[in-house]
């Protein structure tokens, strides 16, 4: 039960102020763009997201959650959505937010959620850690951190100081 600390807090803030950068860039703005964190600290990333972009660009960029648990193909699967979405997402620049990217399945189920909201402009997709070990074909379009893992002997902790009061923040791998 050995933790390494990949990242502290400082970090983590430059990565995503890094990413922060990157979505201006690469969308030379940030209008109709809209922020979907995968429930749950994807939404808490996502928000810090917004609140650098709002720094950066002085605008403010909506943000929703989403629940991919009913989208599941496995046995995490739930009943109801606890999604918080506004309106439809007809035209939009959506750009998916998780924590940590693994074998895909989350984000082929955060997808099928998605589509049900209307018909996105595009779907782009932020991690702060990808772990790989894919078993679906998903990349992401920005990521804070490549992290080689093993696939079984290994888990990422991701410590937000908004939820997680247990440990200080940062990236773990353990
Ligand atoms: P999150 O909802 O805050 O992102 O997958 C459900 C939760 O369990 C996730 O929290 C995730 O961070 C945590 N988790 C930790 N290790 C693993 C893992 O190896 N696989 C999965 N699927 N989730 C993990
Ligand atoms: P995937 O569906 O790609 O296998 O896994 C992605 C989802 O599972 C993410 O939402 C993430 O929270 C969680 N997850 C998978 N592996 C890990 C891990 O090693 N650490 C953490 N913190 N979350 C993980
Ligand atoms: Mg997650």
């Amino acid at each position: 039960n050995l933790k390494t600390k990949i990242l502290d807090s400082k970090d983590i803030k430059r990565t995503l102020m890094r990413l922060s950068h990157e979505i201006v860039e690469k969308n030379k703005g940030v209008e109709d763009i809209i922020l979907i964190g995968i429930k749950t600290r994807g939404v808490f990333i996502a928000q810090r997201l917004k609140d650098n972009l709002k720094l950066i660009e002085s605008f403010d960029v909506p943000v929703g959650e989403l629940d991919v648990t009913p989208y599941r193909d496995d046995n995490k699967k739930s009943e109801n959505d606890t999604s918080k979405i506004e309106d439809n997402l007809n035209g939009k620049k959506v750009i998916l937010v998780d924590d940590v990217l693994f074998t895909g399945r989350t984000i082929r189920a955060a997808m099928e959620g998605l589509i049900k909201r209307g018909r996105p402009e595009f779907i782009e997709l932020l991690v702060l850690v990808d772990r790989g070990h894919r078993e679906f074909p998903v990349r992401a379009n920005y990521i804070g951190k490549n992290l080689p893992t093993s696939k079984s002997r290994e888990e990422v902790l991701v410590k937000l100081a908004n939820i997680d009061t247990d440990m200080e923040e940062g990236v773990y791998i353990f």
